[in-house]
């Protein structure tokens, strides 16, 4: 029923789009128990992607990450279960797509991704995360198990 569901933004990066792994991921989010309640795909421009990743903007491979992620348009979605943030994350796999390939075969980030940076998926990491990130793609998002007093 609709008790005790979250929502989490879920993004398809460039390379998981000009890899054509779509189908497969979506097809791994709605055998997992997801409901993609939202989805849009978008080209990034650097001001945007840059707003994405403001938490890294002072890491040395910020420039590196905003060029990766305006190399093509990324498929964001909203998904919703119960837990869905922790479910997500774990579905994905380890931010390295090699530690993801020698520990975790199953995960999305094995199947497409290639290294600590072209990850092919992204998944929010906590709430507050979530609550923004839905935001910064969905302007009339709505959701009544996330907090909005970050944004
Ligand atoms: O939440 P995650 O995407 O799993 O990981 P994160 O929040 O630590 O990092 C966000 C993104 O930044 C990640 O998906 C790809 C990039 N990134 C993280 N660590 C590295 C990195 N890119 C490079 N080039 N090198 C890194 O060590």
């Amino acid at each position: 029923g609709a008790v005790d569901r979250e929502r989490t933004l879920a993004m398809i990066k460039p390379d998981g789009l000009s890899g054509n792994y779509t189908d497969k991921i979506k097809e791994a989010i709605l055998e997992s128990g997801f409901d993609i309640v939202q989805e849009t795909v978008v080209l990034l421009d650097a001001e945007r992607a840059s707003l994405f990743y403001a938490e890294h903007a002072e890491r040395s491979f910020f420039d590196s990450l905003v060029k990766y992620m305006t190399s093509g348009p990324v498929h964001a979605m909203v998904l919703e279960r119960h837990d869905a943030i922790t479910h997500w994350r774990a579905l994905i796999g380890p931010t390295d797509a090699r530690k993801a390939k020698a520990s975790h075969p199953n995960s999305i980030r094995a199947m497409c991704g290639l290294d600590s940076e072209k990850n092919c998926v992204h998944g929010s990491d906590s709430l507050q995360s979530a609550a923004r990130e839905i935001s910064f793609f969905f302007r009339d998002a709505k959701s009544e198990t996330v907090e909005h007093d970050e944004l």
